[in-house]
């Protein structure tokens, strides 16, 4: 009985709380670079301190499956913006898929696009839509000003993004940006676009105070250079580390990113609009490191994403799974956690239903609504699709790769991955063996044949480019 009785009063406030509901709330998105999966305290760095984060996870929901749609920045940025997989866009890696040593190569990787089409109707223009005023301040990495950067796909305003996927100046001011005015000496870029975005609350608010605002703060950091506040990564240099998380200046470096998630988050409350804003936190790909988890003769990188199998570059999990927090007051409940799989494409149809926009007519769409997560509620289960076929080269080690051409599908807790340069399967239990140490394809055949069926089926229908075979002639 008490089973039955005690989720009456949350559901009831939460129906309360969702009939009140009159403005659509502002949204704060943030996205960091490159953080790993375990690189916040709240979610297991034992040597990073995130007390801002922490703090936000605390008032608000921890989402511990949420994929990003590339192993690498530019696909996950891509997918964010249009609410569609890969296919569709045809961004699919950074550059180009053909990196590392040519002659390692067995395919010939598929085109890539470099430059998010203006067509696409963005996240950013879909909120437009709705009456949003809408702030872009960080990385944008989907084409160049000023025919494809963030003020050609929906933002109002722009600060820092272009191009390029990390810092061209560094960290440091001078930025070398020419989207960003240099700042004082020495002032760091994460300080820097914080303190925008917190300006930009405020003044909002002081003159539009009922128009709904969207700020979207992709972090350059914490993506390399490593290159971290002397002052602050000495103090990490006398602090016990962790396995795994011992590189000081990066330490550094996740300190100063979520300090600056606070300076945004104290400008909420500074302006009294936190219980009418929804902040987002998250990251764009796995944490560069955890290499020798996926092969020993590989470099570990900067950080690890341990108990997760490799890192940034890789259909491990290691490569695609990111922290993630939301905080919607009256929605999520605080210090709630969700094991529910998201991924990248789901945040366009999520802030859509939020803001009350409508969907881009006409758009393929490739997420689902998360809505009814916030609220507490379940989502139906469907499989999340992974495709990514070029190469990346692991550093360190000439002719070895963080990624051959590849797949993925997970549906449930079962994951496969298909490989193809030689057509191998690897099929994991997420749920029992997280770190994808036991491949499975040859002990469960049905499920193998059940979830290649739905990979196989997906290709094709988003109409997937393939790796070709190299010429015999040229081989
Ligand atoms: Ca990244």
């Amino acid at each position: 009985m008490s089973q039955l009785r005690l989720p009456l009063l949350p559901l009831l406030l939460i129906f309360l709380a969702s009939s009140a509901r009159s403005a659509p709330p502002h949204i704060v998105l943030i996205v960091a670079d490159d953080l790993g999966w375990t690189d916040l305290a709240c979610f297991g760095s034992r040597y990073y301190r995130t007390p801002n984060l922490d703090r936000l996870a605390r008032s608000g929901m921890r989402f511990t499956a949420t994929y990003t749609c590339g192993p690498n920045c530019a696909p996950t940025r891509a997918c964010l913006m249009s609410g569609q997989y890969s296919p569709r866009h045809g961004i699919y890696t950074v550059g180009s898929g053909a990196r590392g040593q040519a002659a390692a190569r067995k395919l010939v990787p598929a085109a890539n696009k470099t430059i998010l089409d203006t067509k696409i109707v963005t996240l950013a223009e879909t909120l437009g839509t709705a009456g949003y005023a809408t702030a872009h301040f960080g990385k944008w990495h989907l084409g160049p000003p000023p025919t494809a950067g963030p003020r050609q796909q929906g933002f109002d305003i722009n600060f820092g993004g272009n191009r390029t996927g990390s810092p061209r100046g560094g960290y440091f001011s001078p930025y070398r940006n020419p989207q960003l005015e240099d700042g004082p000496k020495d002032e760091h870029l994460t300080d820097r676009l914080s303190a925008e975005a917190a300006d930009v609350i405020r003044r909002h608010v002081r003159k539009t105070p009922d128009k709904p605002l969207f700020i979207y703060l992709p972090f350059y950091a914490v993506h390399t250079p490593i290159q971290a506040k002397p002052k602050l990564a000495a103090e990490y240099a006398r602090r016990p580390t962790a396995a795994g998380h011992d590189n000081p200046k990066y330490a550094a470096m996740v300190e100063t990113m979520d300090s600056g998630v606070g300076r945004v988050l104290a400008a909420l409350d500074e302006m009294k609009i936190t219980d009418q804003t929804l902040v987002i936190f998250t990251s764009d790909n796995g944490g560069l490191g955890g290499y020798s988890s996926a092969d020993k003769e590989l470099p570990n990188g900067i950080t690890d994403n341990a108990p997760l199998k490799g890192g940034k570059g890789m259909l491990y999990e290691g490569g695609i799974r990111v922290p993630m927090i939301v905080r919607w007051p009256g929605h999520t409940r605080a210090a709630s956690t969700t094991t529910t799989p998201l991924i990248t494409v789901d945040f366009l149809p999520t802030l859509a239903e939020i803001s009350g926009a409508a969907l881009p007519p006409g758009q393929i769409r490739d997420g689902i609504s998360f809505v009814k997560l916030l609220n507490g509620k379940n989502l139906p289960e469907r499989p999340l699709f992974w495709h990514f076929p070029g190469y990346l080269q692991a550093y360190g080690r000439r002719g070895a790769w963080r990624t051959t051409p590849a797949s993925a599908v997970r549906l449930g807790d079962w994951k496969l991955i298909e490989f193809f340069e030689d057509g191998r399967l690897e099929l994991y239990h997420t749920g029992r063996d997280i770190g994808e140490t036991k491949n499975l394809a040859g002990s469960e055949p049905a499920v193998t044949r059940r979830l290649h069926a739905l990979l196989t089926d997906w290709r094709t229908r988003v109409k997937a480019q393939m790796p070709t075979g190299k010429d015999d002639d040229a081989s």
